[in-house]
């Protein structure tokens, strides 16, 4: 297997929004990435993904982008863009973009002279349809195919009302695409985080959804289109090829065996997908807000399906939380009673299966999902939408809301826990979105100052990591099937073993180890016993 830097190295999810303000208006910004810079390098990650900096009405808080070439004012301005990348160039750390060409902002010059008239130049960059031509549901609720008065037609939008879908079909769009991905790189910037990219070929002939099962329709209609691989390999010949730079593409609808399509070594289309089996885990019939349980063995199922699917073939980026989804430690681990344990082992499974680690911010201090006691503290337009949705079909709101304290991408997005001072000294301001109550315990400052903390085992194990090569390109296999307690795997090639083992439980557990002689490398807890202890992680080495 070829090894590059993008497979050695690990990720760090900003959400520019929630991670520092350094002008007191509540919002994060550029200059408050730059003042962590530091922070992150004495951290120990490689590499930068920006959630969207560009301008943007914030319908979908900067995933619904007005001009890809201009930086969203609440953030600051290109100085600042230039002055960030520099400095983390300066500092080897790289910087990942968001790309996000399945859809613009309707606020976009190209849609605002698109519906100006159906003989506009820009008409055939989106979808506009004299009546819907199906029953396609917006992932955030409500009819994909809305009437724009201004238009006289109907559009489509997969995502809010305001993101109407790009028509790659059209040659100039996708002209326009690698023109500002090359703008954006010439500038320096080392790849692209490429949102919905598997949803940019759409099936022409719009067939009708089944939406008895949500999660099923976005799989076989919105995703995977006819033309999506010939899209991709375009963009690798056109742009990709000519940069030294890493892409990941949210794999969102990729099953395990299309995967390959996608990153396949020999397909020149993308570097690494990240699947979402994992985060699709606890959705019924009814997606995200009909949660329900689901055992261990699926969600080890989950990474041994892919893991056996990507092969020596592709490559996979790591990951239990980002800015969509809960907390991981409140979604997999315990964020109560065992919240340190669970958070330092949850690292431990990050860092060590095979392919590339992505962090969300705020993971290396064990930030956790927020309970608001009101719905009124929610910001997110998926939130929003199913607020409104339920006050109009009379559902029960109080059940919403605690749904939302499970599944609310808010969750996510509350400010960065940096000390105990008012707002987690995120803001001198009011911030944007409340921040967690728990910012007294969990932040920052206390994490760095106690030397057993999460944050200090996100450091040692960001080092270590880099000192042994086997868990970057050794193989994986699971070695505890069936197991509901415990999760446990090998990593190895021709020179080191290693055996990896987790306690999902909140009980001190046994364990077998696999045949050979092991010595213990490292464990989540300061000490050890016979027992895994609750929610412990350990590293052993095969040392016969
Ligand atoms: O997400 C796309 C997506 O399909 C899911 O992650 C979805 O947001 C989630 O299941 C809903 O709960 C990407 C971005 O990551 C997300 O933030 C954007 O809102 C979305 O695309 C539209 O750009
Ligand atoms: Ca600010």
């Amino acid at each position: 297997m070829k090894k590059t830097w993008w497979k050695e190295s690990v990720i760090y999810q900003i959400y520019p929004r929630s991670f520092k303000d350094s002008n007191g208006d509540g919002i994060g910004d550029l200059r408050g990435i730059i003042s962590k810079l530091d922070y992150l390098k004495d951290l120990g990650v490689d590499i930068i993904w920006l959630s969207p900096i560009y301008q943007s009405p914030n319908d979908d808080n900067g995933y619904d982008i007005s001009d890809y070439y201009s930086i969203m004012e609440d953030f600051g301005n290109m100085a600042d863009f230039d002055e960030m990348l520099q400095g983390m160039h300066e500092r080897g750390l790289r910087l990942v973009m968001d790309l996000v060409v399945n859809h613009t902002s309707d606020e976009h010059h190209w849609y605002q002279e698109a519906r100006k008239s159906p003989d506009s130049p820009y008409r055939d960059y989106y979808f506009f349809r004299k009546e819907p031509p199906n029953n396609w549901q917006s992932i955030f609720g409500g009819p994909a195919w809305d009437y724009d008065e201004v238009a006289g037609e109907y559009y489509l939008h997969l995502f809010t009302r305001k993101q109407p879908d790009l028509n790659w079909e059209n040659p100039k769009v996708r002209q326009e695409v690698y023109k500002l991905m090359r703008f954006w790189l010439d500038k320096g910037v080392d790849g692209f985080r490429m949102d919905v990219i598997p949803m940019i070929s759409k099936y022409l002939d719009f067939p009708e959804g089944d939406f008895s099962d949500f999660n099923r329709v976005i799989e076989t209609l919105y995703t995977n289109g006819p033309r999506v691989h010939e899209f991709l390999q375009e963009m690798h010949e056109e742009v990709l090829q000519h940069y030294d730079m890493m892409t990941v593409g949210e794999g969102v609808g990729i099953a395990p065996d299309q995967a390959n399509l996608y990153v396949g070594a020999q397909r020149r289309e993308l570097n690494m997908i990240f699947h979402f089996g994992h985060m699709f885990i606890d959705h019924g019939p009814d997606g995200k807000f009909d949660i329900v349980d689901f055992p261990l063995t699926e969600f080890k199922e989950v990474f041994n399906r892919w893991d056996e699917a990507i092969g020596e073939e592709g490559w996979l980026n790591i990951y239990l939380d980002n800015h969509d989804f809960p907390r991981m430690v409140s979604r997999f681990g315990n964020d109560e009673e065992y919240h340190e344990a669970s958070a330092k082992m949850l690292a431990l499974l990050i860092l060590t299966l095979r392919g590339t680690p992505c962090i969300y911010q705020g993971s290396e201090i064990g930030m956790t999902n927020v309970a608001y006691d009101s719905l009124d503290e929610y910001r997110d337009v998926e939130s929003l939408n199913a607020i409104r949705e339920y006050r109009e079909k009379g559902k029960d709101l109080k059940e919403l809301l605690r749904i939302l304290h499970v599944q609310g991408r808010d969750n996510v997005r509350t400010p960065f826990q940096w000390d105990d001072s008012d707002h987690a000294g995120f803001t001198e301001g009011a911030p944007w979105l409340k921040v967690n109550p728990n910012y007294p315990k969990i932040n920052a400052q206390t994490e760095r100052t106690n030397p057993n903390s999460i944050w200090h085992f996100y450091q040692k194990l960001l080092t270590w990591r880099k000192e042994h090569p086997t868990l970057i390109y050794g193989t994986y296999e699971e070695v505890t099937k069936g197991d509901e307690r415990l999760f446990a795997y090998l990593r190895s090639d021709k020179d080191h073993t290693y055996y990896i083992i987790h306690n999902f439980t909140g009980r001190a557990q046994n364990f077998d180890f696999p045949d050979g002689d092991w010595a213990l490398e490292l464990s989540s807890y300061a000490s050890t016993t016979d027992k895994l202890q609750p929610w412990e992680g350990r590293v052993y080495r095969l040392t016969t």
